[in-house]
């Protein structure tokens, strides 16, 4: 039986384009839940989001005080998701930039065996549409960089179209993850690495969004530029660390290990 499955959608000031992001996704995946998460929309999202979900028991809405990020909100969802009792939890954005009808994919990918299935941009026929070339450059520099510097062997670890197994998310420690912004996808692909997912990359063609206005700000790239440079460097360190610790001729446990062989233990 397929797992049950839970849409997680932030939104702050998405009053345009939410409706048909809904909308399809009701359609493209009707036996799934959607869960909205607005951070207090200036311009009415939240109430028109509370609107859906009376007359739609599949809709639920997540009321948070003010603007808190894209990280915490996914956060906050995933931990209501868990609480309910959903087998995958899906993250997706407001602005149909995230090709909606490429939900059964990922989904089958995780039924199919994955821990996290990632829409991705940058695998074979993956693509982006209309993005403004400083965007497109900044993305795939990003991911180069990310790359560079945490080899996660993941070719879009910015992506925010994704499945996760529940059994993934309560096999990670989501209460250190810290980063509010875009990092979060970084953060949280670091930590799915570590913790040894299968995870899949689903080629996805991603569109720049046709109404409102992107949150992307100087600071949110700078937030996740530092915390990548900060992981990179704890890793280079650990293993110039390691390459000294082999080239001193000691073990783990730290015995000269000619003396270790020798004696037997
Ligand atoms: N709840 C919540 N949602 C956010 C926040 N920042 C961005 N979003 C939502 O996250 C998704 C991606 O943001 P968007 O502005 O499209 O970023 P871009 O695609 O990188 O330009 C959209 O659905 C936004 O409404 C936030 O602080 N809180
Ligand atoms: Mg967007």
């Amino acid at each position: 039986m397929p797992r049950k499955t839970l849409v997680i959608i932030p939104t702050y000031n998405e009053r345009e384009s939410l409706p048909g992001v809904l909308g399809r996704t009701r359609a493209a995946v009707p036996d799934a839940s959607v869960l909205i998460v607005d951070d207090g929309s200036p311009d009415g999202t939240g109430e028109w989001a509370d609107q859906q979900s009376g007359q739609d028991p599949h809709v639920h809405v997540m009321h948070r005080q003010g603007k808190n990020g894209l990280g915490t909100a996914y956060l906050q969802g995933f931990a209501w998701g868990l609480e309910h009792g959903y087998g995958i939890l899906c993250e997706m954005d407001a602005d149909g930039s995230h090709p909606v009808e490429g939900l059964p994919k990922l989904l089958a990918a995780v039924e199919g065996g994955a821990d996290l299935a990632i829409g991705s941009r940058y695998v074979k026929g993956g693509s982006v549409v209309d993005w403004p070339r400083r965007r497109w450059l900044l993305s795939r520099g990003g991911n180069l960089y990310i790359a560079i510097m945490l080899g996660l062997h993941v070719r879009d670890a910015t992506a925010g179209f994704r499945a996760y197994s529940v059994s993934l998310l309560r096999r990670l420690n989501l209460a250190g993850v810290q980063s509010k912004g875009y990092g979060f996808q970084v953060d949280m692909t670091k930590r799915a690495v570590e913790a040894g997912a299968r995870i899949v990359e689903v080629p996805i063609v991603f569109r720049e969004r046709q109404l409102g206005e992107s949150k992307m700000s100087g600071g949110i790239v700078k937030e996740a530029m530092l915390m990548v440079t900060g992981w990179g460097l704890a890793r280079i360190g650990r293993g110039i660390a390691h390459v000294a610790h082999i080239a001193s001729g000691k073990d783990d446990s730290g015995h000269r290990s000619r003396r270790n062989r020798g004696g037997g233990r």
